[in-house]
């Protein structure tokens, strides 16, 4: 008869143990976190290098954006719809504005000349 007591203990902390794993699970989730991250975006000024308006791309001479800690560039950058390139030429000045997709590649969201 006293073997069965251990046997029923740790039947019990078995069964207890992923309870207590997934709500300290859920307490530790980065969601606000994760969540603020994805919606920030970035402002940035440049001069348009190169449009692609069939494949939505866009070849920017950047200055620094301070927020992404970036310094100034060429560099190119999809767009997230393709209609906001409409109106938009090489050698324009503009300012513009990035948000990053789920995999941190900065897209293009927001792009207007400026004199
Ligand atoms: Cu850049």
């Amino acid at each position: 008869m006293k073997l069965f007591y251990p046997a029923l203990i740790s039947i019990s902390v078995i069964a207890a143990s992923p309870v207590a794993n997934a709500s300290s699970d859920m307490s530790g989730m980065p969601m606000p976190q994760g969540g603020k991250e994805s919606a920030a975006t970035h402002k940035g000024q440049g001069a348009v290098e190169a449009v692609d308006s069939v494949a939505g791309k866009l070849k920017l001479n950047h200055g620094p954006i301070n927020s992404l800690k970036w310094p100034a560039m060429t560099m190119e950058f999809p767009v997230k719809d393709k209609k906001i390139l409409k109106g938009v030429k090489p050698g324009m000045r503009v300012e513009f504005e990035l948000a990053p997709d789920k995999d941190k590649n900065y897209a293009v969201i927001r792009i207007k000349p400026v004199q």
